[in-house]
């Protein structure tokens, strides 16, 4: 089916889903929401939770970012070679999801007062992913197994978006300073990065960063 995801100009909860599908060679369209359309209220009463993103997969309807992640996951082979590796993405994927909420929240809540103390925190937040990268074939290929995953793309945009509110955040991480290096670099992911599209989009709703 044809695929289209409906979300607002921004990266937040829709990158992750745009550089799975880009770099698995997937078109798709985008059905741009700015505020003045949101604020009407009809596509708003048509989300299954009042929120985006919203993805079309043909007839189908989807809502929840992860979910979304996920059923992609399955249309594309990214959900790992067997159970265990499905359990351990979806482990890495709740972890991702947990620091994308605390990000959010001081995005939107908390940006000028809870910064630095945010920033400090940091390098122990993004430990754990640094330590699952050491256990699976010494750092030096994908989150979980042998192959990218769904949950590859998620963990790549919350790395992301911190090396820019963060530039430093990886100083003393050095396996996922080599994993978002390596990531960007494969061929359909960097030109996604380097598109004009991706470079005008602002990462948050409120322009902070
Ligand atoms: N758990 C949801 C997901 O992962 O998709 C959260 C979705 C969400 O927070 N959407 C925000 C939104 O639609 C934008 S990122 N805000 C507008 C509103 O709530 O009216």
């Amino acid at each position: 089916g044809e695929y289209t995801l409906t979300y607002f100009p921004v990266r937040g909860r829709g990158e992750a889903i745009r550089m799975l599908l880009a770099d698995q060679g997937q078109e798709w369209i985008e059905d741009v929401v700015n505020g003045e359309i949101w604020q009407k209220g009809d596509l708003k009463q048509l989300c299954v939770f009042g929120q985006l993103p919203r993805f079309q997969d043909g007839n189908f309807i989807l809502h929840q970012s992860n979910a979304i992640l996920r059923h992609l996951a399955r249309n594309h082979g990214l959900y790992g070679q067997d159970a265990k590796e499905a359990a351990l993405l979806d482990m890495v994927n709740d972890g991702v999801e947990d620091l994308r909420l605390k990000y959010g929240h001081l995005i939107y809540q908390n940006y000028e007062s809870g910064k630095a103390a945010y920033i400090e925190a940091l390098p122990a937040e993004l430990r754990p992913f640094e330590k699952l990268l050491a256990q699976n074939d010494g750092g030096k290929g994908f989150i979980v197994g042998k192959q990218i995953a769904f949950a590859d793309y998620n963990l790549l945009d919350l790395l992301h978006v911190h090396l820019v509110l963060a530039p430093n955040c990886l100083a003393s991480l050095p396996l996922l300073a080599g994993y978002v290096q390596r990531l960007n670099a494969r061929p359909l992911l960097k030109d996604f990065l380097e598109s004009d599209a991706r470079k005008k989009r602002f990462i948050n709703g409120n322009g902070k960063q």
